[in-house]
């Protein structure tokens, strides 16, 4: 079924069972809206390099001007006020703020922060910073990357840069965006930057990610002149097994192992998962774990962000039948839910959210959570006047914000949503190829017109509000 032939658009309604508390928000990240890649003082992250490898990235897209926000900020922080929410969220360019990853501020780097903050809280917005989403600078990954311990120093000193400039006037400071993309996809699939394919610096990277949030919250702490909300950023889906074998049923363990528990354990429970140390010990393999690192990770934090787009099933066997890979390791296949899908070939899957939800309250309980990300890409189709008609991208926002309400009503401690995205921008190794924004953006114009999802969006939060 192709999801874009829904018919009448979806009229906006509340949404039952959200407080008025709830903190309605959108979200962006630095490299996919920003643009000015060379402009006061910024250095290459691993995304300019890598946007720079022949086919790295559809189309040979980059970020160099992407939806050129760096220079039309005021516009967009009013675009964002038309839409009603209570918050922004976006990131900070680590090679902007810090050029090179070491040594001092660049003030006119971090001075775009600190005129956007402003702007926001003019605007009756609240700001919530994202402080790592994926930019390293260059010069850290030629000396290691994440797969190395000094990098997570590097994070501290660097956060410290920001935390100190924008403390007085932002509450909510949130360490890394979705580490298991850094790692996984940087480091083992090599399909983000920086490329590499290497199983062991992946272990390496998720350690040192973890490892960078802890030092980070440290650091923070100690500075902080009024208290804040503090947190992480995780992306998370739901692995069930394809059907009720024991083959299947531990690929779904071990799926689960790497996606979701591999972060949250050591974050919460400050150990990782037994069964995924015994996995990796059978491979001669572990996490570089120095003593008291532990205890830095799992310090206590206010806020878990969750970024949800699918669940999906997992099976133990490839497509012919076979249970382990030519490397003689165990094979764990993604099983797609047989349901409509997004432009990304994502499942939707608007139940298996709910699921997720309430099973992090069941594991992990007495955590706050935001839903930080949540959106779907479709091949839009602009009238003659810009305005996309997205009915399907309306009812994927309608179906998991009641999928969220669900979750709630089965006591999921779920307090605000951030639709993912504000607008069209870089969608990494998909390029400009994929739209996730509730508004359109022209590139060549740079004109923005909001999408009918953008309108429902803004009438559903203040429908919801009223009710
Ligand atoms: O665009 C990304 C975002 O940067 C991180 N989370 C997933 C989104 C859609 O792929």
């Amino acid at each position: 079924m192709n999801p874009t032939t829904t018919t009448a658009p979806l009229a906006a309604a509340p949404i039952a069972g959200l407080p008025p508390t709830f903190q309605w928000g959108v979200a962006t990240s630095a490299y996919q809206i920003e643009g000015a890649a060379f402009e006061d003082g910024r250095t290459p992250s691993i995304w300019d390099t890598f946007c720079r490898k022949p086919g790295a990235v559809h189309n040979g897209d980059h970020g160099d001007v992407a939806c050129d926000h760096y220079h039309r900020m005021p516009q967009d922080v009013a675009l964002i006020k038309s839409l009603g929410v209570d918050a922004y969220r976006f990131s900070v360019s680590w090679p902007r703020v810090q050029p090179g990853g070491r040594g001092p501020v660049n003030p006119a780097g971090l001075a775009f922060y600190d005129r956007l903050v402003d702007e926001l809280l003019a605007n009756g917005i609240d700001p919530w910073v994202t402080l790592y989403h994926w930019d390293l600078p260059q010069e850290l990954e030629d000396a290691g990357g994440w797969p190395v311990r000094d990098t997570a120093y590097r994070f501290a000193d660097y956060v410290a840069l920001v935390f100190d400039k924008l403390q007085d006037r932002v509450a909510t400071f949130t360490t890394l965006n979705e580490p298991w993309c850094s790692a996984w996809l940087g480091y083992h699939a090599g399909i983000h930057a920086p490329g590499r394919q290497n199983f062991d610096d992946h272990l390496s990277a998720v350690h040192h990610l973890l490892l960078g949030h802890g030092l980070a919250m440290q650091r923070m702490r100690a500075r902080e002149t009024r208290p804040h909300t503090y947190g992480i950023t995780l992306n998370m889906g739901t692995a069930d097994p394809a059907s009720d074998t024991d083959i299947d049923r531990d690929a779904a363990r071990r799926a689960d192992g790497m996606g979701l528990r591999i972060y949250l354990d050591p974050l919460r429970h400050g150990r990782y998962p037994a069964d995924v140390v015994a996995d990796l010990a059978a491979r001669g393999k572990a996490f570089p774990v120095v003593d008291g690192d532990l205890e830095v990770i799992s310090a206590p934090f206010e806020v878990l962000g969750v970024n949800f787009y699918f669940g999906q099933d997992f099976a133990g066997t490839d497509e012919s039948g076979n249970t382990h890979d030519a490397d003689g390791e165990p094979v764990v296949r993604a099983v797609l839910p047989d349901t409509p899908r997004t432009a990304m070939n994502w499942p939707i899957t608007p139940d298996r959210f709910t699921q997720l939800l309430v099973r992090l309250h069941r594991d992990y309980p007495g955590l706050p959570m935001v839903i930080t990300e949540n959106g779907a890409a479709f091949p839009d189709a602009p009238d003659s006047s810009g305005f996309v008609a997205d009915d399907a991208r309306t009812a994927y926002l309608a179906t998991h914000l009641a999928a969220v309400a669900d979750a709630r009503a089965q006591g999921a401690d779920v307090r605000g949503y951030f639709a993912w995205s504000l607008m069209d921008n870089f969608e990494w190794a998909e390029g400009y190829a994929k739209r996730f924004g509730i508004v359109h953006v022209d590139y060549e114009s740079q004109v923005r017109t909001p999408k009918q999802s953008a309108l429902w969006f803004r009438d559903t939060i203040a429908r919801t509000r009223e009710a």
